[in-house]
């Protein structure tokens, strides 16, 4: 089932999200949503807050081409970053049609759990490493423009509130 996607600003996108406890047939079709939600959007990346659930959990598809490789993570840290840094020009489901530079670490090493409860650990780098980070931002209430300075900030929320205010005309 394709979830709708809340839209910046939104207080439940900048709240601390709480871990996941055991893995349960909700929770798995919960997974199955939101990966058919950032399919459809589409997008490479979803955390669950973007579509009101206050819970650990991303999902992550960054092949552009070739055959889809989903990922489902429960609890997702950061064990260690690399010093090096990339810069990519980010978007997000969140904030549509706004993309802005962002600097971050260009690899990662990343714990999570699994959809069979199991502890899974990866290096990430490249784009997977961008995104990774900018979705487990979205579980600690942090956006991508977060990183910008205040009156990029401020024109992009407004841009938001504006689109909010013509969606909920229409509806
Ligand atoms: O979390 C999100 O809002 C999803 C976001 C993830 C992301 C994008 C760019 C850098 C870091 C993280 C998106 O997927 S925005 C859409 C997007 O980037 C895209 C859409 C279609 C094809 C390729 C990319
Ligand atoms: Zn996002």
């Amino acid at each position: 089932m394709i979830r709708p996607i809340l839209i910046h600003p939104d207080p439940r996108l900048k709240k601390l999200c709480e871990a996941v406890t055991e893995v349960t047939p909700a929770l798995r079709s919960l997974a199955d949503d939101m990966l058919e939600t950032m399919y459809e959007a589409p997008g490479i990346g979803l955390a669950a807050p973007q579509i009101g659930v206050m819970s650990r959990i991303i999902v992550m598809d960054c092949i552009k081409d070739g055959p889809p490789e989903p990922m489902v993570l429960l609890n997702p840290q950061v064990l260690w970053a690399s010093e090096d840094v990339n810069v990519y020009e980010e978007g997000c489901l969140s904030i549509p049609d706004q993309y802005a530079e962002v600097k971050r670490p260009a690899a990662v090493k990343v714990a999570w759990m699994d959809l069979d409860g199991k502890l899974q650990e990866r290096d990430f780098s490249g784009l997977w490493a961008t995104c990774v980070q900018h979705e487990i931002d979205h579980l600690d209430g942090k956006l991508f423009i977060d990183y910008l300075g205040p009156l990029k900030r401020q024109m992009i929320t407004r841009k938001m509130e504006k689109l909010k205010r013509e969606r909920a005309r229409m509806a």
